[in-house]
């Protein structure tokens, strides 16, 4: 493929389609590309076992189509992969977003032709495209990461990784399995694959906090109740932008009785809402030290052997400081048989061989090895890409530091490029969904914008940049975040810099509002290459 578009649309997850159906119907042409043979992202590829929403369906939907909201029905209050993959297809049809995207095909490599505003994309099946505008919407969790342990490429039987599972599943049945890994995807699938398997041998580093999913049918009266609150949920989510954090007034104020009355209330109604019992608890390291406390005991009361209880108990960060997983049945899977728990922080792995996972004091022979070790978060999957701005600037030379981008959607020094959810924004610690909206109907109006005014060249100012990074970093520092070694902040990578990545401060989309309404305030426009003035 040659020619030119106006806009290249990198990905094909929910914020790839939203941002190809707003770009058609805003008037320009363009072009998505995605690696994968169909749409869906993050749910096309994470089809491990007991793959599934933690945020529950009815609020994982778009919202920008009441007609689409009205005839989609879910099944489940938090739907399995197979479903959410089947309403991304779905979506896909019924808005004729195929034609727009060519599948199974990377891009390589963006440069910004300085004399042309224009960026040239490159892909790994040989197409050059020029277009006015880069939209990269390549998903926060993208890049599956297999650590580097010694012997990792040398087990002989089938390895496998969460982030990148065979599409036609995996029959465990009589095997022996080796999962390493205790985050979301090892906490989701290893009850699954204990159903399966001959035996499950799961080797954890890190001790997780985990709350029951609590997960039922939905039933008419659910999607009743649902309609009934649905415009003060839109009102709320197109409101000022909520903050992570809360303040922890009432739950001093109240007795420890009623605080842990209230953390029974939330933890029978499941999800990782949990954290929501009381305000502050990501703040208040006495509040969170006790809502840590009762998940302990919660683990204590199900895992029967005591050794095995309190090795998943975890003590070594507050509680939301690494994400909270929602689990079914994993606690309790533990008190199977054929279930074996390796504490890596007493017994470290030393090395995989050809059949076995060896470790400080034992070798666990394996059939299969699956890694649940997650994803090189945020800024691996756009690192990846050759990016160029003016000047031949590398994206790599400019987050050599950590990541920086102006509001989570733009980099300085790279010209009519955005980012959905990118580094800087609510991103990975709201609704996705949500903030994939407020991100695309963004850009959309900003490229509306510069149409109307005859603008060619848009680009984060850098002082403005760092401005914003140096803000995101102080409210992150406000909370109990930054005390965890967590993907976050960049820590689950050897050699990354430790920057707290998403923004969890307050009244986010007004600020982008704000900017807007200024003329992009922060943002430097241009008519011509050479006319650049700030806004
Ligand atoms: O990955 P993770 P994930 N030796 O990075 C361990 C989203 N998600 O795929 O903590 C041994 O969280 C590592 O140990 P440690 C969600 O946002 C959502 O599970 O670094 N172990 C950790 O236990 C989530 O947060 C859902 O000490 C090693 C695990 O591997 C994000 O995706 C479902 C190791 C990695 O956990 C990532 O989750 C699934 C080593 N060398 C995922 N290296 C939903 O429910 C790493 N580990 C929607």
């Amino acid at each position: 493929m040659a020619g030119e578009v106006d806009a290249v649309v990198v990905g094909a997850g929910f914020g790839g389609m939203y941002m190809l159906y707003k770009l058609r119907e805003a008037g320009f042409s363009v072009q998505g590309f995605e690696a994968g043979d169909g749409v869906g992202g993050t749910w096309y590829w994470n089809r491990y076992p007991g793959a599934r929403c933690d945020v529950p369906s009815l609020f994982y939907s778009y919202t920008w189509s009441e007609e689409l909201q009205k005839e989609w029905r879910w099944t489940e209050k938090y739907a399995a992969q197979p479903e959410i993959l089947t309403y991304a297809n779905h979506v896909a049809d019924r808005f004729d977003l195929r034609p727009m995207i060519a599948f199974e095909t990377r891009v390589l490599s963006a440069h910004f032709d300085e004399a042309a505003d224009r960026w040239r994309v490159t892909t790994d099946r040989g197409d050059e495209l020029m277009a006015r505008f880069v939209v990269m919407a390549t998903g926060c969790l993208s890049t599956p990461r297999k650590p580097p342990i010694p012997g990792v490429d040398d087990f002989a039987g089938p390895t496998y990784h969460t982030g990148a599972w065979p599409h036609e599943g995996v029959d465990f049945t009589g095997q022996r399995v080796a999962v390493i890994g205790t985050g979301s995807s090892g906490i989701q699938s290893i009850p699954q694959i204990a159903r399966q398997a001959d035996h499950v041998t799961v080797f954890q580093r890190t001790a997780n906090y985990s709350v029951p999913a609590n997960n039922t049918p939905l039933t008419d009266k659910d999607i009743e109740d649902f309609w009934k609150m649905y415009p003060g949920y839109i009102a709320m989510i197109k409101g000022p932008g909520l903050g992570f954090g809360g303040n922890p007034a009432n739950a001093l104020a109240a007795t420890p009785e009623e605080r842990r009355q209230r953390f029974e209330e939330f933890w029978g109604v499941g999800g990782a809402g949990f954290l929501a019992a009381w305000g502050g608890i990501i703040t208040d390291l006495d509040l969170n030290t006790e809502a840590a406390d009762f998940v302990r005991e919660k683990i204590g009361e199900t895992v029967k052997d005591p050794d095995t209880a309190e090795a998943l108990k975890p003590y070594d960060h507050p509680i939301g400081t690494k994400r909270i997983c929602v689990d079914i049945d994993y606690f309790e899977t533990y008190n199977r048989p054929n279930v074996t728990l390796v504490n890596l922080k007493e017994t470290p792995i030393e090395a995989i061989e050809a059949h076995a996972v060896r470790t400080s004091d034992a070798t666990y022979e394996a059939d299969a090895l699956v890694f649940a070790t997650g994803f090189d978060a945020m800024t691996g999957t756009l690192l990846a890409i050759d990016i160029r701005g003016a000047g031949g600037a590398t994206l790599k030379h400019a987050w050599a530091e950590g990541p920086k981008a102006y509001l989570g959607l733009a980099v300085a020094g790279l010209p009519n490029l955005f980012i959905v959810t990118g580094p800087g924004s609510p991103s990975v610690l709201s609704n996705m969904i949500n903030s994939i909206e407020q991100h695309v109907e963004w850009i959309v109006d900003c490229l509306g914008y510069m149409r109307e005014h005859g603008f060619t060249r848009i680009a984060a100012d850098a002082q403005t940049q760092e401005e914003w990074v140096a803000h995101v970093r102080r409210v992150a520092d406000k909370t109990l975040f930054p005390r965890a070694a967590s993907w976050y902040m960049g820590a689950n990578i050897p050699g990354k810099p430790r920057v707290f990545m998403p923004y969890i401060g307050s009244g986010y989309r007004k600020k982008c509002a704000d900017v807007a309404a200024a003329g992009y305030e922060g943002f430097e426009l241009a008519k011509e290459p050479a006319d650049v003035h700030a806004a």
